[in-house]
């Protein structure tokens, strides 16, 4: 599997191995998610959308390139950053605004919030907010998949300081033991909440360079360039639906807004969004498609389709009610009902 050793590595070149509808559908998906959560925060401002969100703005190009890269079938654990990866599913952005508004045409009825998104249809096995947790949860789905030779690929998303949690080291070990088709994905985006993941942690990479203890390859790749992670993301499924066991990714990425929507990131180094911005993972691909021979017009086509189903998606979620109160503590509890509190 080809490794990328450079933090900034530049684009892949002219390497037509992945194929213009492919590409397209990456851009897309890219695009989907940037205007998705650039609404989100607007909704936000308008006091519309309630409790906590964390943006995944500047790293939408690892969504899109392991969605781009997975079958149906396949199954994605997320973080609380889950909005890109649910979307990147196929989850529609009136579901996810709704549910971030509190609306009853939410994902969840509005009964989650941002923080747990879930659609066992499109393969999204839910959001997970306490760090490390869905590791091992993700190894079970694997596991589950390699009995029943289903063929089926667990894709768990986490950040850099996931790394430095017990779980994380838990289930690799457990994954390559069990040779689990299971591919672990560290969105490695510098910080974890107001951290600098390099002042925590014993290793450059987090997550890369502890690969080897669990008898793994150091894959580090470039996360802001859709066709890179989609190559590895690619090579990754291959090894473990040939029953060769579990992957290790760490992808070198940014977020561009603050941790959550309550922080202000004043914590970064002066420059070091701007630099980073150069690097914008919708730029990057813009260039690549224009690069390929793609018409300029089919780009902004694309950009145009997906504004217009963002507004269409506000403006369903403003009119949609709130869930009924009849329906409030239904689907919450294991049985499906409420009746076992009174
Ligand atoms: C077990 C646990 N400890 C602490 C927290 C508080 N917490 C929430 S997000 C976060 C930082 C995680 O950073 P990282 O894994 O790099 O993910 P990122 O937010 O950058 O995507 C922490 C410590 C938590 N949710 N769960
Ligand atoms: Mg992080």
């Amino acid at each position: 599997m080809a490794t990328v050793n450079d933090r900034a590595p530049g684009p892949a070149g002219l390497n037509d191995d992945i194929g213009e509808q492919k590409r397209l559908e990456m851009y897309r998906t890219q695009v989907v998610i940037r205007e998705a959560e650039q609404r989100a925060y607007d909704l936000f401002l308008q006091n519309l959308v309630k409790g906590t969100s964390h943006l995944s703005l500047g790293q939408e190009a690892v969504a899109a390139g392991f969605a781009g890269a997975m079958q149906t079938g396949d199954l994605s654990f997320c973080t609380y950053r889950g909005h890109a990866h649910t979307l990147a599913r196929g989850v529609s952005v009136e579901k996810v605004l709704g549910e971030l508004m509190q609306r009853d045409n939410g994902l969840m009825r509005g009964k989650g919030g941002s923080m747990h998104l879930t659609s066992a249809e499109h393969g999204v096995m839910g959001s997970y907010a306490i760090i490390g947790a869905h590791l091992p949860i993700a190894c079970g789905a694997a596991w589950r998949a390699q009995y029943k030779g289903t063929k089926d690929v667990a894709t768990c998303f986490f950040g850099d300081g996931t790394t430095n949690i017990g779980a994380f080291h838990e289930a690799l070990n457990f994954a390559a033991i069990w040779k689990l088709p299971v591919v672990f994905v560290c969105e490695n985006n510098l910080y974890m909440e107001y951290t600098p993941i390099g002042d925590v942690t014993a290793v450059p990479h987090p997550a890369a360079d502890r690969a080897s203890a669990y008898g793994l390859e150091r894959i580090i790749v470039d996360g802001n360039d859709a066709d890179a992670v989609y190559r590895t993301a690619q090579a990754a499924y291959a090894k473990a639906r040939a029953g060769d066991g579990p992957s290790l990714i760490e992808c070198l990425t940014y977020r561009h807004s603050g941790h959550s929507r309550a922080d202000p990131a004043k914590y970064r180094p002066e420059g070091e969004l701007d630099r980073w911005k150069l690097r914008d993972p919708i730029k990057i691909y813009k260039e690549r498609l224009l690069q390929f021979g793609v018409p300029e017009k089919t780009i902004t086509d694309i950009d145009t389709d997906v504004r217009k189903i963002v507004d269409d998606a506000t403006e369903a979620c403003k009119a949609a009610p709130n869930p009924p109160a009849e329906i409030i503590t239904t689907d919450v509890y294991a049985d499906g009902g409420w009746a076992w509190r009174n």
